[in-house]
């Protein structure tokens, strides 16, 4: 039996090799992608943040844990994005403006793919005004807007106003999501749905397009 918290530990003392030779060893052993998430990255970033936030943690710890993720990652990501689910359409993702978090985008990302999607990552730091021009030149079926910030938080509001004003609110559904949303905040926002992780994520997206 592969013990999931010796992933976890290495993501929290910020060990990329250890994280991402432990992530390919769990794999091997027939741990499932899903299983490593929920039982050692996901804890991992939450016991950061906790440390960060209780002053034990600095930025530089806060980025290798980040980075020892991203490794880890890489090696779920053929199980992850894997499709052999039917074509549901196209969607585009993106962290806002003032955000550079995009550890959660990119797993929702993988999940999306591996459910049919067709997505086009709009990557992090995104402006309101990008978003906007890319569903007025696209044919998306759904927007993905992701914010952890406190600070950034309200780009997603201002989105929302701006797809309005550009008489761009019809063409697409939008999703949010990130730590610090959850469904009061999308429901005040005129959101159509709110993702609390991948896997709501990929629930709701096959639900906004008609196919759940
Ligand atoms: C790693 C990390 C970083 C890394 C990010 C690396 C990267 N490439 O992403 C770095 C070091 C860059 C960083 C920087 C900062 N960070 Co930081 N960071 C974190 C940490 C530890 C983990 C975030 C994470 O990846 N979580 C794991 C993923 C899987 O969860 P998730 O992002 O929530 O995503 C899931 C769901 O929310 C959902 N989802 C996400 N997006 C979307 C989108 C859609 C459409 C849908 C449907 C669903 C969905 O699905 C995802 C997968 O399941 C969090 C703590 C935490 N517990 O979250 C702090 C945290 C978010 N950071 C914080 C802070 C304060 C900062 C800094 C301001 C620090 C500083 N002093 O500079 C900077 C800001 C930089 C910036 N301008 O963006 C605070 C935010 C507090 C607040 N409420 O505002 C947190 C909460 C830490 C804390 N407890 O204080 N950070």
């Amino acid at each position: 039996m592969f013990d999931l918290n010796t992933i976890k530990e290495s993501i929290i003392s910020g060990n990329l090799s250890q994280a991402e030779e432990l992530t390919q060893s769990a794999l091997e052993a027939g741990v499932t992608a899903k299983e490593i998430l929920d039982g050692s990255l996901v804890p991992a970033l939450d016991e950061v943040g906790r440390k960060f936030q209780a002053g034990e943690y600095f930025f530089p710890e806060l980025l290798v844990a980040g980075e020892a993720t991203r490794v880890a990652m890489e090696r779920l990501k053929p199980e992850l994005s894997r499709s052999g689910a039917p074509t549901m359409g196209k969607y585009a993702i993106g962290t806002v403006k003032g955000d550079i978090h995009d550890i959660g985008k990119n797993i929702v990302i993988m999940m999306l793919e591996g459910n049919g999607w067709e997505v086009t990552d709009l990557g992090t730091d995104v402006s309101t005004e990008k978003f906007c021009e890319v569903v007025k030149e696209g044919d998306y079926k759904i927007l993905g807007l992701s914010a952890l910030l406190t600070t950034t938080i309200p780009r997603l509001a201002e989105t929302m106003d701006a797809l309005k004003e550009g008489g761009l609110r019809e063409k697409v559904k939008v999703m949010v999501g990130g730590v610090s949303i959850n469904q009061e905040y999308a429901d005040q926002i005129g959101a159509d749905a709110y993702g609390k992780d991948a896997f709501e994520a990929v629930i709701k997206a096959r639900a906004l397009a008609g196919k759940s």
